[in-house]
């Protein structure tokens, strides 16, 4: 008996997508080929499952694994919206994830760094998947060593700029709530260009950075943020870094640090679909901890807006996006009805 489809359903978004099902797929982002080296790709993702930095509930070094999973769905049917492949467009890869020696941790930094500057140094686009956030530090330096200070634009519940206590023997501390503060001391980003959204705690110090919170985000439109956005950082080259706990623990439950009052998906994906003019050199999504989250949400969320930036790649490479027509009513309302 043979195994492989006879023949590929003509909804699947490409017969090489179709020949595995979406529910038994292999465990790759959008289903890319796995390959050792990013040479010659557009885009690679890689995996970070670090979650020794985590102030609270752990498991974020299951992430990677729980977003390529849910990612299968994603690739079986062309984009929504835009009604393109982007991997038609984009030449994807997914490097597997970054080994880490736990028994190490203060070795991680570097692991991480090095493996990121890898990456970047074949030209493909860098997209990461966390771990914790902390691992946001060290892909900033890498993306900082040939990209220069960068503009910081971060979705995110918390500022993660708290302060450090003195280190211990110059060591960075593995902490997942300071890394931006070291970012700003260190030159790897811009405060005053860099802006962060959703946020719903509180900082005394903001450090310079921009702050649009949820309530102000709350407020306005997706296109209205993504122009504030562009504003602020000002034609730098960009950063994007997604916490997943920006979302509302309604769709992402499954986080180390969940704060309520979020934003929702459609929010989030809106304005990142409008920020389509901003120079992004590197992108991470972090804190998808999949084991407080049965359904799936939030992995399925996180998945979601990584494929967001594959297609706003693809858009960029000349993918032309399309749209439902809104629907004119051609049906007179009847008097009675109008009346009423
Ligand atoms: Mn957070």
């Amino acid at each position: 008996m043979s195994v492989g489809p006879q023949s590929a359903p003509s909804y699947f978004s490409s017969p090489l997508i179709a020949s595995e099902q979406t529910f038994s797929a292999a465990r790759t982002f959008l289903r890319a080929p796995r390959t050792a080296s990013a040479e010659g790709m557009n885009l690679a993702v890689l995996g970070i499952p670090f979650d020794l930095a985590t102030s609270n509930r752990p498991g974020a070094r299951f992430g990677p694994d729980a977003m390529r999973a849910a990612s299968a769905q994603l690739a079986e049917l062309k984009a929504y919206p835009g009604g393109f492949d982007p991997l038609s467009f984009v030449s994807v890869t997914d490097l597997g994830d970054v080994f880490l020696d736990y028994g190490y941790p203060q070795h991680l930094p570097d692991t991480i760094e090095k493996a990121a500057a890898d990456v970047i140094a074949t030209g493909a686009f860098l997209m990461s998947f966390g771990g914790d956030h902390f691992i946001s530090y060290p892909l900033l330096k890498a993306h900082a060593a040939k990209y220069g200070p960068m503009a910081l634009v971060q979705f995110d519940a918390h500022t993660d700029t708290w302060r450090s206590p003195p280190a211990h023997g110059g060591a960075v501390e593995l902490n997942h709530g300071t890394m931006f503060s070291r970012a700003i001391d260190e030159g790897l980003i811009m405060p005053e260009r860099s802006v962060q959204i959703g946020i719903r705690t509180w900082v005394d110090d903001a450090l310079g950075m921009n702050i649009v919170d949820n309530v102000h985000a709350d407020a306005m439109s997706a296109p209205e943020i993504a122009n504030l956005v562009r504003e602020l950082t000002g034609g730098a080259p960009v950063y994007v870094t997604v916490d997943i706990d920006c979302l509302d623990p309604a769709y992402a439950p499954g986080t180390g640090t969940p704060v309520t009052g979020g934003l929702t998906p459609l929010k989030l994906l809106g304005t990142l679909r409008a920020m389509s003019n901003l120079d992004i050199v590197g992108f991470d999504i972090v804190e998808v901890a999949p084991s407080y989250d049965p359904a799936g949400i939030t992995a399925l969320n996180a998945a979601t807006i990584a494929y967001e930036q594959v297609c706003r790649l693809a858009r960029k490479t000349g993918a032309e996006a399309r749209r439902y027509p809104l629907p004119r009513p051609t049906v007179q309302t009847s008097p009675t009805t109008a009346a009423a």
